[in-house]
């Protein structure tokens, strides 16, 4: 892979996916979106694997889709490099994905870290969807999924303007988890990861897909979505290694059966 780097040597049971194209500031072209996407799907499928880390840089996470790349294209053309599918694998990946996001995160590179699970943050991140300010809007979730983590206000601001909304501001609105020094900010999104990794990862995924159903389906249907999952989980070996080890006051040893 040219744009996209893996690494599974720091902790056992965690990828680190990092976006390589540090001199355009991680901008997301077709070749960085297809390798992105091969990780992503690669990880998810590693039984060794619980959580996904997906870091840029720290002057970058992503300054948002490849402008010149996208310059002279016309609607069919768009059609036909079919982006979305592409796209589409990174927010259908059932392992929870931990953004870490320091400096810019920009256009498709905001939508990219709000298609993730969790973001934690460095006192330098800067969310925005500048493409008003291109001729376009956002074309990847961010008209969806900005305004339900920001509500409708903050999102036809950020949308119709383009402005960028600092770390601050941004967990005030409850875009992200977390301000962490520049520092530390992959320390901290390791941790975090690090910590749902000791959880039982079949449970993991049931509550992962589970609270995603909340953003699509009615309360009715949603817990009954909710109960499937849940009862589900006591055919697993995992519940009785998790119940019987409350009960017998140790760690429980989750094996993801
Ligand atoms: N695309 C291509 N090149 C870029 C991009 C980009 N998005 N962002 C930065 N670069 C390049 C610059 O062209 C420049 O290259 P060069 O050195 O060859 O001239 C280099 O990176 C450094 O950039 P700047 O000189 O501009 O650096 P500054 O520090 O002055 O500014 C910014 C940094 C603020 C990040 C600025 O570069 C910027 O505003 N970038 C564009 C941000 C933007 O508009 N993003 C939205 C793009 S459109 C989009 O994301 C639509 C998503 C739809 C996805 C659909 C898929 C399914």
């Amino acid at each position: 892979m040219d744009f996209i780097k893996v690494s599974k040597d720091q902790s056992p049971h965690i990828a680190l996916i990092e976006l390589n194209r540090p001199k355009e500031f991680n901008a997301i072209n077709l070749q960085l979106l297809t390798e992105l996407s091969q990780a992503l799907k690669e990880a998810d499928d590693d039984e060794e694997i619980r959580v996904i880390v997906l870091n840029g840089n720290e002057k970058a996470f992503a300054a948002g889709a490849d402008i010149k790349q996208l310059a002279d294209k016309g609607s069919i053309e768009m059609m036909k490099m079919d982006l979305y599918s592409i796209w589409s694998q990174i927010s259908s990946t059932k392992k929870p994905v931990i953004a870490a996001v320091s400096g810019f995160a920009l256009g498709g590179g905001c939508e990219l870290a709000l298609s993730c699970d969790m973001i934690i943050a460095s006192e330098t991140a800067q969310f925005g969807q500048p493409e008003i300010k291109i001729g376009v809007m956002p074309g990847a979730g961010g008209t969806q999924r900005l305004t339900k983590a920001v509500g409708k206000a903050k999102a036809m601001e950020m949308v119709l303007t383009g402005k960028f909304i600092d770390a601050e501001e941004a967990l005030k609105y409850k875009l992200i988890n977390k301000i962490v020094p520049v520092e530390v900010y992959l320390k901290e999104a390791f941790k975090l990861a690090s910590e749902i990794s000791a959880m039982a990862p079949i449970a993991v995924r049931n509550a992962k897909e589970s609270i995603n159903k909340s953003y699509e389906l009615g309360l009715t249907e949603g817990l009954s979505f909710e109960r499937k999952n849940y009862n589900i989980l006591y055919s697993t070996d995992d519940q009785k290694e998790g119940m019987n080890a409350f009960i017998e006051k140790r760690k429980p040893d989750f094996k993801g059966q």
